[in-house]
């Protein structure tokens, strides 16, 4: 399906610093290594309702990686899911007696309008799984016929004994893998299955919900596989970088990457697994389930600057849980207000140590709050400067800074 319209990321002078990353399975920051493009999958939204600040927050440190990519001179190739058959969506469809595809289409145009004001770059391929249905199920049936997956009733599983390294990207416990299982989707009691922690790779038609007559049944694909197969068959394994929340390390990613490696008989599907911290608010994970939201769509149309948003998500670091409070907006406005100030003068301090400091803080698990506070400094110094002294190309040179490496257009 259409991703939504790239903005342009203006060259910078120089080159960018190798970008470092935590790895969730390693437990470290580790350098990325892309060749000569780098491979990045984040998963994308289940469109049942309005893209949250939460949602934003993690779009956007997965945009800082491919804009830290680009500046150290690498070509990107970002593949992106949208899961747009599944329970949760299926469920509000159901209350609202709301057509589930019209309602996924609505959604994920709200998305894609959202992340256009964001300037968060889009994915080169924006795949839906509903397109994507016949390579998945062409995937479990090789899972089934490989021994790597089994038949309960009508449903499909796979069994986490067909990978060896299960567990190894969450390097959870297995007690905490079995609460986080029964959370987060998973049927850990169901009867019948050879392992409570075994995923669903195929659910048998059920009725009122929509299926697919295929080789395996009358069904439809589980969660997991289908992010597997979408990554799989457009990045290949050991792609840079696998991305979304934390509340994806388990059971999804760990459960996506079992997959492809029992398909492929290699390890591991990605170099990099990076989790985003989770966005709450009045102290609970903000989420669509829980109704406590903040929606981008919201701000903007009461006028606030996307990028003021943007700014205030930046101002935390996108490995901490963080909290929205009602102050986090009027500082990112104030900041923004001072950046376009500075940047608008007609001379100012030169800014090639700003773009090192900068390229240095971002490379380093993308610190975005010690690069936003050289730029604050920078922007202190110029507007205490008398105008007419100093660099007169500073100020447009550090506004394309500001908007290669942060996004941010002042
Ligand atoms: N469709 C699946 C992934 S295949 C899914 O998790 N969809 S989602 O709509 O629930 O979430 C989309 C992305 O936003 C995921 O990466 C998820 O981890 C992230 N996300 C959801 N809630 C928050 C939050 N409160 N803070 C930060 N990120 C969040
Ligand atoms: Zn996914």
């Amino acid at each position: 399906m259409d991703a939504w319209p790239a903005c342009a990321v203006p060259d910078l002078p120089g080159r960018g610093e190798p970008l470092r990353l935590f790895d969730t399975a390693a437990q470290a920051v580790r350098a990325t290594a892309p060749g000569g493009t780098a491979t990045l999958y984040v998963c994308g939204i289940t469109p049942y309702d309005a893209t949250h600040l939460g949602h934003a927050g993690t779009y956007l440190a997965f945009d800082l990686v491919q804009r830290m990519w680009r500046d150290a001179g690498h070509e990107v190739h970002y593949v992106q899911n949208v899961t747009d058959v599944d329970d949760p969506l299926l469920d509000r469809a159901a209350r609202t007696g709301e057509n589930w595809m019209s309602l996924a289409e609505r959604e994920i145009q709200l998305f894609r309008d959202d992340m256009t004001a964001l300037r968060v770059l889009p994915p080169d391929e924006y795949v839906g799984v509903v397109e994507a249905v016949p390579e998945i199920t062409e995937s479990i049936e090789r899972l089934l016929e490989e021994g790597n997956a089994y038949r309960l009733d009508d449903d499909v599983y796979f069994p986490v004994s067909a990978a060896p390294g299960f567990g190894t990207e969450s390097n959870y416990d297995r007690d905490t893998m079995l609460a986080l299982f029964g959370e987060r989707g998973g049927d850990p009691d169901r009867p019948g299955k050879q392992d409570s922690l075994d995923s669903l790779l195929w659910r048998g038609r059920r009725p009122g919900e929509p299926y697919w007559d295929t080789g395996i049944g009358a069904g439809r694909p589980g969660w997991h596989i289908e992010c597997s197969v979408i990554a799989l068959n457009r990045l290949g394994m050991d792609f840079d970088v696998q991305g979304g929340g934390s509340d994806l390390i388990f059971p999804h990613h760990e459960h996506s990457a079992a997959h492809a490696e029992a398909l492929t008989g290699t390890t591991p599907f990605a170099g990099h697994y990076v989790h985003a911290g989770m966005i709450g608010l009045d102290g609970e994970k903000m989420s669509k389930s829980r109704g406590n939201l903040v929606l981008v769509s919201k701000l903007r149309a009461a006028g606030v600057d996307p990028m003021a948003v943007r700014l205030a998500l930046l101002d935390g670091h996108y490995r901490a849980d963080r909290e929205w409070t009602g102050g986090r907006l009027p500082a990112a406005e104030a900041r923004l207000h001072r950046w376009r100030a500075a940047a608008a003068l007609p001379a100012a301090p030169t800014s090639d140590k700003l773009l090192a400091e900068v390229r240095r803080s971002l490379a380093d698990d993308l610190d975005t709050p010690s690069a936003l506070a050289a730029i604050d400094r920078w922007a202190a110094g110029a507007l205490d400067a008398p105008a007419t002294e100093g660099d007169p190309a500073a100020p447009g040179a550090v506004a394309k800074l500001v908007d290669g490496l942060l996004g941010v257009a002042l």
